[in-house]
């Protein structure tokens, strides 16, 4: 369908990535998991700043709803369009073919990626000058730059390294009306006013079009130690973290939780059918360290510290990740527990976060309040424990269709278990963001205050309400009472 928006926005990026027809358009406009999507005339894909910026500029004027998309990996849908402005135009934007490393610096320790770099490009790039840009998450082929930065994305290496707010130096982001804002700045001190990057990074697309980044650098560990080991309770296995953290200090890179539904599900995904522990363990932590001492010294001290947990009865198994392979199969049984879910279906995805003291109170909690429904729910519940996230996943009984489960408790789930993260003064969205899909919920957790100056934020960059409406923020009128 070629309309006179198409064909402008065709002369931007060229007929080959101004995308109109099918199957490409639904492509871009479904999430990967198929459970939300939306409408766009077009697809657009520019080739690089100048042309996201001569779009954008075209759509403020004709105000078209712009949603901006990395990888497409977003559990919220917050990546692809809704229909929260009915009759209104709208656009995806890719930024797909803005995908080249542009530097990296080892001496300053840092690079300059544009938005559509995956995040496994990003880490090779980073690899090949020697050293480490430490995000980690399971979606790295797929997922982008751009995407990590609008989600603030977290994993499996925030214990160590922080979350993508803290692995920033710099942005280049092309504003809801066109300008460009080009912040690449590569420095470790600048008191020289708000810091305006900050407010891109977690707004999911909402404020701006990120098109381009300055990222941390950190030296290459020269050492790696692995574990995968089995502990009685989520209590033993947070004692264990403060034990081991008294022990490797800032060394622990990863500490995740994996319960024995989660555990069960991801083997028979993977069809892993190698004997694992000779007991069954109820709760499973994955355990890597780095070091920058020789491998042997640091692997004595990995394990030294393991005997020690295990003489005094936190651990009660411990696998330890002696190849390369052990390590891989390791950290595979876990990263890929979320796509074993999806492949299943029927799940509700809570990603809570608490302060970690009262990740067993919550475990609990939360647990007695699912299975009151139906004590048939397979409680698949994992994450990054030593960050206090814990992905609280409940899956429906194997007697039970996906739709089924979701019609009778979706909501319920999600409610009973965000109430309890609540009650311990927790998050009801770590890592994963808020899209439409925890929207509304925001009413409930946050105070009119904040939600009324996220608002003022929000009108005052993009006051036609342009970029990702409908995604993050609940409904001005909700959040002031009126519609004015
Ligand atoms: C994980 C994703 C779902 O931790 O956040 O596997
Ligand atoms: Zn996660």
């Amino acid at each position: 369908m070629s309309t006179p928006h198409v064909a402008r926005l065709t002369e931007i990026v060229g007929a080959a990535n101004c995308l109109t027809g099918e199957p490409e358009l639904t492509t871009y406009t479904t999430d990967y998991r198929k459970l939300y999507m939306g409408r766009a005339i077009a697809v657009v894909r520019p080739a690089h700043t100048s042309q996201v910026s001569e779009v954008m500029r075209y759509c403020d004027e004709h105000r078209i709803a712009v949603v901006p998309q990395g990888g497409n990996t977003s559990l919220q849908g917050g990546a692809v369009p809704t229909d929260a402005m009915p009759g209104q135009d709208c656009i995806v934007v890719s930024l797909t073919r803005l995908n080249k490393v542009i530097s990296v610096d080892p001496v300053n320790d840092a690079m300059v990626v544009q938005a559509g770099v995956t995040l496994a490009a990003a880490r090779e790039a980073a690899e090949a000058a020697g050293r480490l840009f430490p995000l980690r998450i399971g979606s790295e082929g797929s997922c982008q730059i751009g995407g990590n930065l609008s989600t603030n994305a977290g994993g499996t290496a925030v214990l160590r390294y922080g979350n993508m707010r803290e692995l920033v130096l710099g942005l280049e982001v092309v504003l809801p009306n066109g300008d460009v804002w080009n912040g690449l700045r590569a420095l470790r001190k600048d008191n020289t006013g708000y810091d305006l990057k900050q407010f891109f990074i977690g707004a999911e697309g909402t404020l701006g079009i990120i098109t381009a980044a300055v990222l941390k650098l950190f030296p290459k560990p020269r050492s790696t130690s692995v574990a995968l080991i089995g502990t009685a309770s989520p209590e033993s296995a947070v004692e264990l973290l403060a034990f081991l953290k008294t022990r490797l200090g800032h060394n622990i890179t990863a500490f995740e939780l994996i319960s024995a539904p989660a555990m069960k599900l991801v083997r028979e995904y993977l069809r892993d059918n190698e004997p694992l522990f000779e007991a069954e363990q109820d709760w499973m932590v994955l355990i890597e360290a780095i070091s920058h001492a020789d491998q042997a010294d640091a692997v004595e001290l990995f394990h030294a510290a393991l005997t020690d947990a295990y003489d005094s009865g936190l651990v009660k198994d411990a696998l330890l990740g002696t190849s390369e392979a052990h390590a891989r199969r390791f950290w595979q049984l876990r990263e890929e527990i979320s796509d074993a879910q999806t492949r299943t279906g029927g799940s509700v995805r809570c990603d809570i976060s608490v302060p970690l003291a009262d990740i067993p109170q919550f475990i609990h909690e939360a647990t007695a309040r699912v299975l009151a429904l139906d004590p048939a729910i397979r409680m698949v519940v994992y994450g990054h424990m030593g960050d206090g996230n814990v992905h609280f996943n409940p899956l429906r009984p194997g007697t039970m269709t996906a739709r089924a489960f979701s019609d009778a408790y979706g909501s319920r789930i999600a409610e009973q278990v965000d109430n309890v993260a609540m009650s311990v003064n927790g998050s009801i969205s770590a890592e994963h963001g808020v899209g439409v899909a925890k929207r509304d919920e925001l009413l409930n957790v946050k105070c009119e205050v904040e939600l009324q100056t996220c608002w003022h934020i929000k009108r005052a960059l993009d006051p036609k309400n342009l970029l990702n409406p409908g995604k993050v923020l609940p409904d001005f009128a909700a959040v002031f009472g009126s519609t004015k």
